[in-house]
């Protein structure tokens, strides 16, 4: 039998993974058994993913995943209700979000980052083109989030490498594995050249009329960084569904919820209908963001009526 040597996944094709061996990057097939005899999964391995490699044919053979330590999975799309993982091994998530063109959507933003919650992936938010913003805009935002408690950075990724906030994110990243998320055209790509021009990443325009990404980066890949550490970055996304959450779990992956939910009348309140329900007060007198609870209710109403085929959620 061939010795199986351990290398990470850093790229995944249809049929072949890109799997880094001590620098060396090797192309490798899944084998059969990997995949999920249930079929609710699309992907049995993911970017970021340890896994070990038989190097005896060509492509090797990809003949084992080891245990993740974490993970983040949607499910695949409107017409696929299956897993689909979208990385593994993460220290951290940056959502990658525009204030401007497109403009920010706390509905996608809420729903990454109670995927990232779930999957126990600490979280940051990322505002790029703060030159597109006006400070009324940005602070709004810096209030909402930072109360949850999440850490804002705001950036603009067009100045290079000496772009607002781009120094504080190389900190941030600095002997990490982090995965950068969000809208098509928020900004990832050009992000990332900034924080390492080496990576001439390509990136896309914003389309005039509809003022979003034109979904540049098609694939998932990562990438080590000069400064230490590795990043992931992703294609751009429009609706985020959350996979697998139990329906009274949803409420525990929203932070902010929580000091007020010790004061419904209900333990085991849903904070939906239910009378005498602080978390509902506290989004009427202004304590708490209505933009976070109304995606909360939309979840649970998308997860009550969970059809395969149901058509894409607008955005806001
Ligand atoms: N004004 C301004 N434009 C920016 C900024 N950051 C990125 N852009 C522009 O936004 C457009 C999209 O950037 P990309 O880096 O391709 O966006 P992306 O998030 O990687 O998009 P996908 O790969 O489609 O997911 C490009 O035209 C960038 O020049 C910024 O800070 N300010
Ligand atoms: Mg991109
Ligand atoms: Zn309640």
């Amino acid at each position: 039998m061939t010795a199986l040597v351990k290398g990470r996944v850093v790229r995944t094709d249809a049929k072949v993974c890109h799997v880094d061996v001590e620098g060396e990057i090797v192309l490798a097939a899944p084998r059969g058994i990997l995949f999920d005899p249930q079929n609710q999964q699309k992907n049995p391995v993911a970017v970021g993913d340890w896994v070990e490699l038989d190097r005896s044919g060509s492509p090797a053979g990809l003949e084992r995943v080891l245990p993740r330590t974490n993970w983040l999975s949607r499910t695949a799309s409107s017409h696929d209700p299956r897993e689909q993982v979208l990385a593994t091994n993460v220290d951290q998530l940056f959502v990658i979000a525009s204030v401007n063109k497109p403009g920010f959507s706390s509905n996608r933003t809420d729903r990454i980052l109670a995927a990232s919650e779930w999957g126990h992936i600490p979280a940051r938010l990322v505002l790029n083109k703060v030159d597109l913003a006006t400070e009324v805009e940005l602070e709004n935002l810096r209030s909402t989030y930072e109360s949850i408690p999440i850490d804002v950075i705001e950036t603009c990724a067009t100045k290079g490498p000496e772009g607002a906030g781009i120094e504080t994110l190389r900190e941030l990243m600095r002997d990490k594995v982090s995965i950068f998320y969000g809208a098509s055209g928020a900004g990832k790509s050009t992000l990332l050249n900034a924080l390492q021009p080496g990576l001439k990443l390509k990136v896309g325009k914003i389309s005039r009329y509809w003022e979003t990404g034109k979904h540049t980066t098609t694939y998932s890949q990562m990438y080590p960084l000069d400064f230490g550490g590795h990043v992931i970055d992703t294609p751009g996304i429009r609706v985020f569904r959350l996979f697998g959450v139990p329906i009274d779990h949803v409420r525990d992956l929203f932070p902010d919820f929580r000091p007020f939910q010790e004061r419904c009348r209900f333990s085991v309140c849903s904070h939906d209908h239910e009378p005498d329900c602080a978390v509902f007060d506290a989004v009427e007198q202004g304590e708490l963001a209505a933009t976070r609870y109304a995606t909360y209710v939309e979840l649970l109403d998308e997860i009550r009526n969970a059809k395969p085929d149901e058509d894409e959620v607008p955005e806001e």
